[in-house]
């Protein structure tokens, strides 16, 4: 397969003004028309004329109502054309029926969608499908379906057909087409300068009652996108749909976002807190989408953060404006540890804008989103909140109707403030996390912090040179007390220091809070300091961490030296967990624990091979350990934190269910699943029941509630998506692979539908002990189910290949397994070009 290079970006030969498409919908025949009119780009040079196209039966075509028989070539057409804007016409078949791979124009549940991006478009009918080509669309869809839906605002309809006009320039990825028997939530938004605009939510018939708090969601992003970015909606229509089957989460296409139905469909029953949260952000993302990434979108997909780490970030803050946003940081950096710090630390580790690619599906990681996103924070923080706000009305401004770059977007932050941002962009263009050593000296005084940045050599990036980090930093005085407030100091160099004069005594330093930047932070201390910052930092991001810390250093003492359970720790999650005063939600984080992957990561960083088996076990020894300890709090908590008013998936209920949940996986350790059983019983929403369902099965008494549970919720597969998903992630480790294997042979598991693959084989991978299990059922069993569903979902596979990432962390037999595993996906016949960058890159 070819690789594609940054480097080679020439801009596009021809310039599109206009697209008409009409659609003859049909499952196995589907007519494509399309006519286009061409313009040389003045700014290109090429003269070659090609257009994308995979899998399309080309019927005919013509230039300027000439037929032609252009050349069909690997990827598309070429052809002869005028040296002057000319109209082409082509016609194409294809069958949406057989598009397993859910990339151009599919069927779910017997109802047509498309999906695009990156390059899905040249699916639907041949196109110059690359970014920077922007035009207006206009489309007609004929079929047999009650409901016909593109982008842009309805131009007229009637029996069997519709017509859509989308004003706006888009590039081809944006491009979206439903047809369906959907039913409709409608609402409806005023913007600020008064443009009416009617909201759709489309659902199959069935879910019209999981769609009002989606609607809600998009209502509030849309307000909150005029009062904090000054960014109306442009349109009369927004449609939102779901669908089934969708490789991704959602899918910003203009004016018709298309999400998978996981990411909008929720009600109390059905519907965890963290689901409601989790569909509250996606709404939100794919909404700000609408000005970050439709309206100023990218040259080309190396620039995918542009777009993507912006939106995440304009996401998060919204996040924090809705909810809390000390709860939202702590847990964005959970997330951003677990899936970006992993990736920046294997195989796949990337820039975030990403200077090579052979399939860019497999860039829509942590990496460009997440990494991409607390970019955009770091910039924030370093340029004030003010100047953030300038900047951004700039780039707005500037480069409304363009297809840009980072360093277009980096342009506008260096006129409004001056700055030379030349040593920040490496923070696009550099792998890797920056460790970020430090080393205090206290004298008459003035106290020193001495820095020490390193980060260490990535694939195809042996040296590194020194980022731009702010490090916030904030100082405690000996009683608690804080002498010296958040201050953020600029480091630039490879070492640096920084002091504070006039202290009294020698303070405790609390660095790096609000996690200010993506780095790993080296300080030797000790539990005494840790259980300092714990009681009395101010900086909740850092007072989470402290105690973080704290589990961490008593765990690893457990793995590698035998060590019992921390009495350090266990006193001072006690008394955080005791403190009423304290937002629940956060004592509920602060109960939480380091994954085993998070273990597996420390133990690989300090020198040592991890053990899966190690891991989990100490992991429930703490886990006894600190039940045992927290007794008589926990029965506390699990009765006070019960909501009895009626179920709302806000911040406050939310905090309060996850602190009366974590109470309940205390008590569940030491009443052989009791409590659980009466909270399973008796439930009103899915919070309760399916936290009380995995207290059960880690009490190895789930046998009961699992059946109970099927067969109460067989008719909803969101919900049973999380059936599959709940036995294999709470299956022992000897038990997984076969707990995995017995349930794809359930007849409800669908390797089609990506939603239960990534219930089911997906669970397993974010089993560790069960996955990582020395008899390495779990990598085979994984590699099995790589080999089959790649001829249909190439996107899906390559994505679950990322379970072997760490594979170079574990001890000489595991990973003799691994390789024999990734050999033989590798080797098999016609492996798709997805699956094979993935598995060669992890291979190395
Ligand atoms: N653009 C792909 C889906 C998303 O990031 O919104
Ligand atoms: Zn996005």
């Amino acid at each position: 397969p070819q690789t594609i290079h940054l480097s080679d970006y020439t801009p596009p030969a021809y310039l599109v003004d206009k697209v008409e498409l009409t659609f003859r919908l049909d499952p196995e025949r589907t007519r494509v028309l399309s006519r286009i009119a061409f313009r040389p780009n003045p700014e290109s040079r090429e003269r070659e004329f090609f257009l994308h196209g995979e899998g399309l039966e080309l019927i005919s075509s013509r230039i300027d109502g000439a037929e032609v028989t252009p050349d069909l070539v690997e990827g598309g057409l070429t052809c002869e054309v005028p040296d002057a804007p000319f109209t082409w016409e082509a016609e194409v078949e294809i069958a949406p029926v057989r598009n397993t791979a859910l990339e151009g124009l599919y069927m779910s549940s017997g109802m047509y969608c498309t999906q695009c991006e990156a390059e899905g478009f040249r699916k639907i009918t041949y196109y110059p499908d690359r970014p920077d080509v922007m035009a207006v669309f206009s489309v007609r869809i004929e079929g047999d379906m009650p409901v016909l839906l593109s982008n842009g605002n309805p131009v007229s309809s009637g029996d069997g057909f519709a017509e859509w006009h989308d004003p706006w320039p888009k590039p081809a990825y944006l491009f979206a087409l439903v047809a369906g028997d959907l039913v409709d939530h409608p609402g409806h938004f005023t913007t600020r300068s008064g443009r009416e605009v009617a909201l759709n939510i489309w659902v199959r018939p069935g879910d019209e009652d999981k769609c009002a708090f989606a609607m809600e969601a998009l209502k509030k992003s849309m307000t909150w996108d005029e009062d904090v970015y000054g960014r109306e909606y442009d349109l009369d229509i927004f449609n939102i749909v779901a669908v089934d089957d969708f490789n991704m989460g959602a899918m910003e296409n203009k004016g018709l976002n298309i999400f998978n139905s996981s990411c909008v469909l929720a009600s109390p029953e059905t519907s965890t807190d963290a689901n409601f949260e989790r569909i509250e952000a996606i709404i939100a993302h794919e909404y700000f989408h609408n000005w970050t990434g439709n309206r100023i979108t990218c040259r080309d997909w190396f620039q995918l953060c542009l777009k993507e780490g912006l939106t995440v970030y304009r996401d998060s803050q919204f996040t924090a404006d809705m909810r809390s946003a000390p709860v939202k940081r702590i847990s964005d950096v959970i997330a951003l540890r677990a899936r970006q710090f992993r990736e920046d630390n294997g195989p796949l580790a990337h820039p975030v804008r990403p200077e090579s690619f052979v399939e860019i599906n497999n860039f829509y990681t942590a990496t460009v989103y997440e990494k991409g996103a607390e970019v955009i924070g770091m910039l924030k923080r370093l340029v004030g909140d003010a100047d953030y706000a300038r900047a951004l009305d700039l780039y707005f401004e500037r480069h409304d109707g363009q297809a840009c770059t980072i360093e277009d977007w980096l342009a506008v932050f260096e006129e409004v403030t001056g700055r030379d941002l030349s040593q920040f962009k490496r923070w696009y263009s550099q792998a890797g996390t920056p460790r970020l050593k430090v080393t205090e000296n206290f004298k008459d005084g003035e106290y020193t912090l001495e820095f020490e940045q390193k980060t260490p050599p990535t694939p195809g990036q042996d040296q590194k040179l020194p980022q731009v980090i702010p490090i916030a930093v904030g100082l405690l005085g000996p009683n608690g007390d804080e002498v010296v407030p958040t201050t953020v100091l600029e480091m630039t160099e490879a070492r640096q220091s920084f002091s504070f004069s006039g202290l009294a005594a020698e303070p405790v330093p609390s660095i790096l809070r609000d996690f200010s930047a993506p780095v790993i932070l080296e300080r030797e201390t000790d539990n005494a300091e840790r259980a300092f910052l714990l009681a009395h930092d101010t900086d909740p991001f850092n007072k989470w961490e402290a105690g973080r810390a704290l589990a961490r250093e008593g765990l690893c003492e457990m793995i590698v030296a035998g060590a019992p359970p921390d009495a350090a720790y266990l006193d001072a999650v006690q008394a955080m967990a005791r403190d009423d005063a304290l937002d629940p939600a956060f004592r509920a984080l602060a109960l939480g624990l380091p994954s085993q992957d998070d273990m597996a990561q420390t133990l690989h960083e300090r020198g040592h091979t991890p053990d899966p088996q190690a891991i989990w076990e100490a992991l429930e020894t703490l886990r006894q350990a600190r039940a045992q300890h927290c007794q008589d709090l926990a029965a506390r908590l699990h009765a006070q934190y019960q909501v009895t008013e009626p179920y709302r998936p806000d911040a406050q209920q939310t905090g309060a269910r996850a602190l009366a949940n974590a109470a309940l996986g205390l008590i569940s350790r030491l009443d052989g699943g009791a409590a659980a059983q009466r909270q399973f019983d008796t439930a009103t929403n899915m919070t309760q029941q399916l936290y009380a369902l995995s207290c059960l099965l880690q009490a190895g008494k789930g046998e009961d509630a699992v059946a109970r549970f099927y067969d109460q919720w067989r008719h909803d597969r969101l919900v049973i998506d999380k059936w599959f998903m709940m036995q294999v992630l709470h299956a022992e480790p000897a038990e997984a692979a076969a707990t995995t294997e017995r349930l794809t042979r359930h007849s409800d598991f669908d390797m089609k539908n990506p939603n239960r693959f990534r219930a089911t084989l997906g669970a397993l991978a974010a089993n560790p002990a069960g996955f990582h299990h020395a008899s390495g059922a779990g990598y085979r069993l994984l590699a099995d189910w790589l080999i089959r569903l790649d001829p249909v979902n190439p996107q899906t596979t390559a994505r679950m290949c990322s379970a072997f990432e760490t594979w170079k962390r574990y001890d000489d037999s595991r990973q003799a397994l691994v390789a024999a595993e990734l050999d033989r996906v590798l080797s098999t016949p016609a492996l798709s070009r997805d699956t094979t960058e993935m598995l060669s890159r992890i291979r190395g």
